[in-house]
């Protein structure tokens, strides 16, 4: 084992587990609540000192050829992140938000029956083929020779009914064959920097069975995470969801061996929050040993909805945001640089 990049996160990931929870932020460096675009910037290096040990970015649009992500993102730009946030150490998590290969519309659109169509044998077939040959290449090309090594999640929370692979959209077993192609595309194409990791959403319906309805299986995953977010203002339910998730997700990854993630969350409306951080959050995630914990962007496009950790001159939550940081077990960039493969 352990001679490619994806094998030696692996067992990166494995030894950062003992140590701790790792702090990760989507879109970090790219904007934040008071700025957008400059090089160098981060909301959390802003307010804290250090940079998340976890970075995500999302490939949405890449698909379509565009130079910039969904949410405006340059892909050089993204590139260049990923290295940096590489070199100095930290770890790089993406996503994928594709448009819907039939309708032409953005990924929230269940419609066209569009995970059929990308299927071998599919009416979209190799138009889809060749949207996995633009991650690859991008996922190959993340530095000169030398492979970054990323956790990539795509498909993500399909047990909803938003995206065009979810629940809505398609069976278990199309969902599965979606998954695996993926998987055995990229793999073909020379991908061995890459940790899989799959995350279905928050289920009203809380059990191990529940979870792992869609699960793709042991053979193509590395890493299980669920999403979990506060979005109406109840600091109690969001307790009461994560624990109870976080129960779930912690027997489904003992049961098929994979590594632990609360791969997205965040509170909705968090710079007027006083203690969020560790009165609501820690209190619970405290009691999981998961690999690491991503707080979904600060978004600069609609910073009303989604601003999800504090920025700079945000009040009372950037000092409480400075206390979960000086937990022993959450890790941010600097505290996982010495645990190297
Ligand atoms: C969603 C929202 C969207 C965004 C997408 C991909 O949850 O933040 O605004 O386009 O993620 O980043």
């Amino acid at each position: 084992c352990c001679n490619t990049p994806a094998e030696q996160l692996k067992v990166r990931l494995q030894k950062l587990l003992n140590k701790g929870i790792m702090l990760g932020h989507q879109d970090d460096p790219m904007y934040g609540t008071t700025w957008k675009w400059d090089e160098g910037k981060s909301d959390v290096f802003l307010t804290t000192g250090d940079y998340p040990a976890v970075m995500g970015f999302d490939l949405g649009k890449i698909e379509l050829d565009s130079k910039e992500n969904l949410d405006g993102v340059s892909f050089d730009r993204m590139r260049k992140e990923i290295i940096a946030q590489n070199e100095r150490g930290g770890i790089v998590t993406l996503s994928w938000h594709p448009w819907n290969p039939v309708t032409g519309e953005n990924a929230w659109d269940p419609k066209g029956d569009a995970v059929a169509a990308v299927l071998d044998g599919g009416a979209q077939q190799q138009k889809f083929d060749g949207w996995l040959k633009k991650v690859s290449d991008f996922i190959l090309k993340t530095n000169d020779g030398k492979l970054v090594p990323v956790i990539f999640r795509p498909w993500h929370e399909m047990n909803g009914g938003w995206f065009w692979w979810g629940a809505s959209s398609c069976t278990p077993v199309q969902y599965n064959q979606l998954y695996v192609k993926t998987l055995n595309i990229l793999t073909k194409a020379g991908c061995n920097n890459i940790v899989w990791a799959w995350s279905p959403n928050l289920s009203d319906e809380k059990t191990v069975e529940k979870f792992l309805e869609r699960f793709p299986g042991e053979k193509y995953v590395d890493m299980l995470g669920v999403d979990v977010y506060e979005f109406d203002n109840s600091d109690a339910n969001y307790q009461q969801n994560l624990a109870a998730t976080l129960d779930v997700l912690m027997e489904a990854a003992k049961k098929v061996g994979k590594i632990p993630a609360l791969t997205e969350t965040g509170c909705r409306g968090i710079s007027s929050k006083k203690d969020w951080f560790t009165q609501t959050l820690w209190p619970v995630l405290q009691k999981y040993q998961l690999s690491y914990v991503l707080f979904w962007r600060n978004a600069w496009d609609k910073p009303q909805e989604e601003a999800y950790l504090p920025g700079v001159g945000d009040g009372a939550i950037v000092e409480d945001f400075k206390a979960f940081k000086k937990e022993k077990k959450v890790l941010f960039a600097k505290d996982i640089v010495k645990v190297r493969k």
